[in-house]
């Protein structure tokens, strides 16, 4: 299936949003990190913003006690996409960023293995929903019409983030070469208390009983539904552009939503290429 090529930017094999930053693209490899920086990883759609949500409250006293009116996008800017103006080689430490790039084109620094990387992975059913709604919602993305034609867009790897599959299987393979946590936004789902503690041990970041309460309590799917500053409300709206007003960035946010848009025959044909792809990677999934 053909792709139109106005949305994608193909960069050295990945294939990004067609609004990324290709100064940065080209200078890539040379990003200058520092040791205390933090880097989110995701494919889209995997719980990229709930982990921006997470680390800003983690590190950020301010945003944890909502004395400060800021988007989370501005604590935790994208990497790779539009940065809104921060001048980030002069952000005080410690810098944080979201990004979807894949493991081959990080910045050669982060390999000194001091820089911390936490890569987010979701089942890629709910992955493949929550794109196809995100990307008929959102004027960046290639709308298609049905589920169907969107699986085959997605199992050929024909949209922005390339393959689900060769992303998540090629930072698992080189994941020696990282100072990095895999999380399962599923994990996260089922008991969010504990995920956090897990980041923050990753993190080497020590938060009061009343911190964590804070911490987890901000980042339900519930409040940061109803909190524009955390859910791209304002962005998408003022930037980003809508084709029409019935989508949500926090759409569902549940585990399993897959069941009511795929029939049997799309699921078994996504379980048997899921087996092959993903053969040898021993991360657990959670499907419902
Ligand atoms: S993006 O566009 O790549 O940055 O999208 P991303 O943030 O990775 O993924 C969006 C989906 O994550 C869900 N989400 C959450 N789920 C549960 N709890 C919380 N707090 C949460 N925050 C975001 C969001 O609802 C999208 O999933 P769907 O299935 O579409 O609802």
């Amino acid at each position: 299936m053909e792709i139109s090529k106005s949305y994608i930017i193909n960069f050295k094999g990945y294939n990004f949003s067609s609004h990324v930053d290709m100064d940065l693209l080209e200078n890539i490899e040379n990003f200058e990190t520092r040791d205390d920086d933090v880097f989110i990883i995701t494919y889209p759609k995997s719980g990229t913003v709930w982990a921006q949500q997470l680390l800003s409250l983690i590190y950020f006293e301010e945003h944890r006690n909502g004395t400060e009116n800021l988007e989370t996008i501005y604590r935790v800017p994208f990497f790779e996409y539009s940065r809104y103006q921060i001048d980030i080689e002069n952000r005080p430490s410690p810098r944080l960023f979201a990004s979807h790039i894949p493991y081959y084109l990080a910045p050669k620094n982060l390999k000194n293995k001091k820089t911390k990387v936490i890569y987010i992975y979701r089942n890629p059913k709910d992955v493949l929903v929550s794109y196809f709604y995100f990307s008929n919602w959102v004027k960046v993305h290639e709308p298609t019409d049905t589920i169907e034609h969107y699986m085959e867009k997605f199992l050929d790897g024909k949209v922005v983030g390339s393959l689900w599959f060769d992303h998540i299987r090629g930072w698992y393979e080189h994941k020696h070469d990282f100072n990095i946590l895999f999380m399962m936004y599923e994990d996260m789902k089922k008991d969010l208390r504990s995920s956090v503690l897990k980041m923050c041990s990753f993190l080497q970041k020590e938060l009061s009983e009343e911190d964590m309460d804070a911490v987890v309590n901000q980042a339900t799917f519930e409040n940061m539904k109803s909190l524009p500053q955390a859910n791209y409300t304002n962005i998408i709206k003022s930037q980003v552009g809508m084709r029409h007003q019935d989508g949500h960035f926090m759409r569902k946010g549940t585990i399993g939503d897959w069941k009511h848009h795929l029939t049997v025959e799309q699921s078994e044909r996504f379980d048997r290429i899921f087996q092959r792809k993903m053969k040898g990677v021993p991360l657990e999934f959670i499907w419902d």
